[in-house]
């Protein structure tokens, strides 16, 4: 369709590429999609950025880019001035999905289809290194603890003199990274099974990493992906092309499987972390100490040590899936060439962002701990692990999970459940049917200043000294809050109000319950 291109895509794979006059569909205007035109205009190429919505400000930049704004329902079919505008090109926000009629209408029309994750490789060249070669890319994802360990890894690089970064789902669009004038040696890039699916992987834009990890694997996004091997599959896009260390979960086998299928380059090798001893191409740890038996040339008779589990409780990690994310952060720096004290330093140094397990207040021997940021089961099993007896706030948007399985695995350890958001149903029937025994107490205010504020009470009234009471939904929350930070923030306000200020008892703040059993 419309003009020949004013360069073949597949050459375009280069910052110093011909981009002008290219015309360029970017469906969505939230981070990603403001970043993609931002990036495109400065390129010089057309720009049309369709969205159902977008926010005031989004707007107002996209006037001062000069980009051109459509705002188009999603399900109003085509819009006549895209078809007009011809685009010869669409980048897409990864929070799309696959069935939108938009793709539909670009598949069906020959259009080809990018995520900003494959442009953002294409034009990685931009802010060379010093040795004038392009930033190197090391892959997170995974179902849970991505985040800090993208985090993580990023630290352990700049303790080990790397110019490095953390960008992605994370929060910073890789378009923005890629382009920060100070440029970097490394990026440590976390990718959200939905940037994966958009990673295509064709002619010129086939990522191809130093490293790479997918922590583990387990339901989540269902609704999206349509099924469990759909998602699977998009998590294994992580590995592929990977040259030097495709990182893999010894307890999690699907991980495993992940590398033996994922195509590699040569001499890439594949490396396991776990809990127990590792073997002689993983890390893991041995009598309280974590160690590298992989990256050291006699790696069947010895192991570099590179922290101890008491140290990594004194940074607030001693919770057993805390460990595993710092081996397999410690695998990645390893792979790109990070010296063992460098890692024990980067470990010492690290905290831990809000709403992940954070003690907000401990009064009259309760414990008041936010994790929002456990949007699925998976996540929200790791923390009701590490408890032992819970009232357990959850609820949200399920995307498609069954509860079932996390009630039936914790009712023994459950004081209570107060369930929040929009999907209780399915929560209480996982209850009526799997803890029978264990009080239910429901939040049904709709409104998103009282949600908190009723669950916290619900939750006071029933809780006991020794208790914890844990937010940590299992659940996505935008039914009732903009994003897990908004569900976690208003938590701690509703506890410290209802507490009236006495957040801590003798103002010892203790950490979340330490558990020497083995995350999932
Ligand atoms: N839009 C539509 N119709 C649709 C879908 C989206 O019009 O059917 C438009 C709207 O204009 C909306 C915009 O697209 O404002 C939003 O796009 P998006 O949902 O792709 O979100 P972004 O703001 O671009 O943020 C995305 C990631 N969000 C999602 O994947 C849902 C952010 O991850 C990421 O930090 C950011 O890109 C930068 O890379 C957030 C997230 O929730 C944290 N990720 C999920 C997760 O971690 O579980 C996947």
């Amino acid at each position: 369709m419309g003009d020949p291109l004013s360069a073949p895509l597949a050459e375009l794979t280069s910052w110093r590429a011909d981009w002008s006059g290219l015309r360029v569909a970017v469906l969505g205007l939230g981070m990603t999609g403001f970043s993609v035109a931002d990036t495109l205009m400065e390129l010089g190429a057309e720009v049309l950025v369709v969205a159902a919505r977008g926010s005031d400000q989004h707007r107002e930049l996209l006037d001062v880019i000069g980009a051109r704004f459509l705002q188009h329902p999603d399900d109003a079919g085509v819009p006549d001035a895209l078809l007009a505008f011809a685009p010869q090109l669409v980048v897409v926000s990864p929070g799309y999905h696959p069935d939108h009629p938009l793709l539909t209408w670009a598949a069906e029309a020959g259009v080809p289809v990018w995520g900003d994750i494959e442009l953002a490789w294409r034009l990685r060249d931009k802010v060379p290194r010093p040795d004038g070669q392009a930033v190197e890319w090391i892959l997170v994802t995974g179902t849970n603890g991505k985040t800090t360990t993208t985090q993580l890894t990023a630290h352990m690089l700049v303790a080990g003199g790397l110019r490095a970064a953390p960008a992605g789902n994370i929060g910073i669009p890789v378009l923005d990274a890629i382009r920060d004038p100070a440029g970097f040696d490394v990026l440590v890039v976390e990718l959200s099974s939905y940037q994966l699916h958009w990673s295509h992987r064709n002619d010129g834009g086939a990522l191809a990493p130093l490293a790479s990890v997918c922590l583990n694997i387990a339901d989540d996004h269902l609704d999206w992906h349509g099924s469990r091997e759909a998602y699977t599959a998009a998590k294994g896009r992580v590995y592929e092309n990977t040259r030097v260390a495709c990182v893999y979960n010894r307890a999690d086998e699907a991980t495993m499987h992940l590398v033996e299928d994922a195509e590699v380059q040569e001499g890439c090798r594949a490396i396991g972390f776990g809990l127990g001893v590792p073997g002689p191409s993983d890390l893991g740890v041995i009598e309280g100490i974590l160690v590298d038996r992989a990256f050291l040339e006699e790696r069947r008779s010895q192991a570099l040590e590179l922290t101890t589990l008491a140290e990594l409780r004194e940074a607030g990690l001693g919770a057993p899936h805390s460990v595993q994310n710092v081996l397999a952060a410690a695998a990645l720096a390893r792979a790109a060439g990070v010296e063992p004290d460098r890692i024990r330093s980067a470990v010492a140094s690290f905290r831990m962002d809000a709403h992940r397990t954070e003690v907000v207040a401990s009064a009259d021997g309760v414990v008041w701990i936010d994790d929002s940021k456990a949007t699925n089961a998976h996540a929200a099993d790791a923390s009701l692990r590490a408890a032992e007896s819970v009232v357990w706030i959850a609820g949200g948007l399920l995307k498609g999970v069954d509860p079932a399985p996390l009630v039936e695995r914790h009712a023994g350890r459950l004081r209570a459940a107060v369930l929040i958001g929009v999907d209780r149903d399915a929560l209480r029937s996982a209850f009526g049917r799997h803890a029978p025994d264990v009080r239910v107490l429901e939040v049904d205010q709709p409104e998103t200043g009282d949600v908190m504020s009723a669950a916290v009470r619900a939750a006071a009234s029933v809780a006991r000294p020794g208790d914890v009471v844990l937010l940590a939904p299992a659940a996505a929350s935008m039914d009732q809050f903009t994003d897990y930070a908004d569900r976690g923030t208003r938590f701690a306000e509703a506890v410290r109000r209802h507490l009236g200020g006495a957040t801590h008892d003798d103002d010892q703040t203790p950490g979340p319950p330490a558990s020497g059993s083995d995350p999932a």
